[in-house]
């Protein structure tokens, strides 16, 4: 059986939503670990932007963003209706996830690694980051998800980065004003699905033995 490859890195939250999103819906795809400071050659051949993750499918297409790969997993099987939600939009939730991106995340890599540019303040950093915070704030009020009480595509592709967002200043972030932000990261990061993610893997050489992902369960 030819399974997609994805080359991935365990702690970049961009390959953290890709393989959330290929936990829930599949395919099986054959892991290949990349260390960013010394990258596979076959990785860059396959995107030459060379960042993580890329999704190379057996006919050769390469998807590589991530928001692409949740796009196309939950394109062709969604069996926990991560697009369905209970509340609100398949493009609503698109939209808060491209901000995120577009948005958010901007701020936080300000912030994360403000001590890199000369004209950046990473106080302001992250208060306009924080702004983005605010308004998951009251979707997050009396429900356990973005969307409602089931994980969704929002959820997915939104939590790695306020998780990357949290840990640079953990007991700051657990000062503020968010409590259901705080929640739901927090329940994010005993779950389940977020440790069958983040399994370590070592750096992948052309000829190693498969890695199959998600990890197959045993038959005991
Ligand atoms: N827009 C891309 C961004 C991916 C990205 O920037 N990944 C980082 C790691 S978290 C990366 O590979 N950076 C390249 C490098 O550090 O050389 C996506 O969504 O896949």
């Amino acid at each position: 059986m030819t399974r997609p490859i994805l080359y991935s890195f365990r702690r970049c939250p961009y390959a953290m939503r890709a393989r959330l999103a290929i936990a829930a819906c599949g395919p099986e795809v054959e892991l290949r670990e990349i260390v960013l400071r010394d990258k596979a050659p076959e990785f860059v051949a396959a995107s030459p932007k060379a960042t993580v993750p890329v999704l190379v499918l057996p006919d050769g297409t390469v998807i590589d963003e991530s928001l692409d790969i949740m796009i196309w997993a939950t394109g062709r099987n969604d069996p926990q209706g991560l697009r369905m939600p209970d509340r609100g939009t398949y493009d609503q939730m698109l939209d808060l996830v491209e901000r995120c991106e577009d948005e958010f995340k901007v701020h936080l890599d300000h912030y994360k690694y403000a001590s890199r540019y000369d004209d950046i303040d990473g106080t302001e950093e992250r208060a306009k980051a924080s702004a983005f915070l605010l308004e998951l704030e009251p979707l997050l009020e009396g429900s356990s998800f973005l969307f409602g009480e089931r994980r969704s595509f929002a959820d997915v592709g939104i939590v790695p980065f306020v998780r990357q967002f949290a840990h640079v200043d953990l007991d700051w972030f657990n000062a503020q004003d968010l409590p259901n932000v705080i929640r739901w990261l927090d329940a994010f990061k005993v779950s389940d699905v977020f440790s069958s993610v983040m399994t370590r893997y070592t750096r992948w050489n052309a000829g190693d033995p498969v890695t199959v992902f998600p990890t197959p369960k045993s038959a005991d």
